[in-house]
């Protein structure tokens, strides 16, 4: 499949996706927008694939929406309705990454922000380059956080870093958001590519059904309470227990060989 805003590559199971818009950092327009959807829809389908990597190409991963031609709405009057372009461009992927039963890895390989992060946030793991940042850039052009930040951020960070970093808009450097558990290590930026691949094909030959379920697990705690998150692991196991790769996990760990999770 091709796409006039990404390129796609699957291999060793595991598609890479990356946003190329390099002369605008990989901001968002709606074709970049309708291409992430399909590119992410079709991994979701595809049998081969068992993990995805969202990368950016050039010096930045993305720098949020597109803000080239924003200005025309008021130079023709018109009243801005961003809410509808939200709806529309941004609340499919954010949703699609997130109910995907398959690892999702960010590899970051330079600014990230408004929307980029939102992007970023919603990746199940980030890797970072020591050239990555993330900028909550929204008030600096007097909007609000949108595309999930507002919802993962303080899940992730605490609500008084996300309210620093979302009314102070200063960069967050790769180091801090390591720090910060919002990507699990900063890698060098020459070899973020080989180390998001290695990370992803390790997580795509594991028992696939445990990680899908795993993750609607961790996204479904973060909703509800103690005595109903126990419930819902007693059903995620049941599903669990009947996938092959248990009984494939049983008779690696009797025969003391490694599990083929196939
Ligand atoms: O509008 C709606 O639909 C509502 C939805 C909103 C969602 C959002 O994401 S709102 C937030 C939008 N994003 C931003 O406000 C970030 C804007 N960009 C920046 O602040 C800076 O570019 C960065 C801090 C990200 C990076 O700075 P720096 O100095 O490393 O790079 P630069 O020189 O500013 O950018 C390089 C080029 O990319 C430059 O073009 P040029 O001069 O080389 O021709 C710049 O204009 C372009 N660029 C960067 N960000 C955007 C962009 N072009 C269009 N839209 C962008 N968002």
């Amino acid at each position: 499949m091709d796409f006039e805003t990404l390129l796609v590559q699957t291999r060793s199971r595991v598609t890479t996706i990356t946003l190329n818009r390099p002369q605008v950092l990989n901001a968002f327009n709606a074709q970049m927008n309708a291409d992430l959807d399909a590119a992410l829809r079709a991994a979701e389908r595809d049998a081969e694939t068992r993990a995805v990597v969202i990368a950016g190409s050039g010096r930045g991963f993305c720098a949020g929406q597109d803000l080239t031609t924003r200005l025309e709405i008021f130079e023709a009057g018109q009243v801005p309705h961003l809410g509808d372009g939200l709806r529309r461009n941004y609340h499919p992927l954010i949703r699609r990454i997130r109910n995907m039963p398959k690892p999702v890895v960010g590899a970051i390989n330079g600014v990230a922000a408004g929307a980029g992060v939102g992007l970023v946030l919603a990746c199940d793991l980030r890797l970072v380059s020591e050239s990555a940042s993330f900028l909550q850039a929204f008030v600096r052009i007097g909007l609000v956080p949108d595309a999930g930040n507002l919802y993962t951020l303080p899940r992730m960070v605490g609500l008084g870093r996300a309210f620093e970093l979302m009314w102070l808009a200063e960069p967050l450097s790769a180091a801090e958001a390591v720090r910060l558990g919002l990507a699990i290590r900063v890698v060098a930026a020459e070899e973020l590519p080989a180390v998001a691949r290695e990370l992803a094909e390790r997580l795509a030959r594991g028992p696939s059904v445990a990680y899908g379920l795993i993750k609607r697990g961790l996204y479904h705690s973060q909703e509800t309470s103690l005595p109903a998150m126990l419930e819902y692991e007693a059903l995620l196991q049941d599903a669990a227990g009947r996938s092959p790769h248990f009984r494939e996990g049983l008779a690696a760990f009797q025969e003391k060989r490694a599990p083929r999770f196939g």
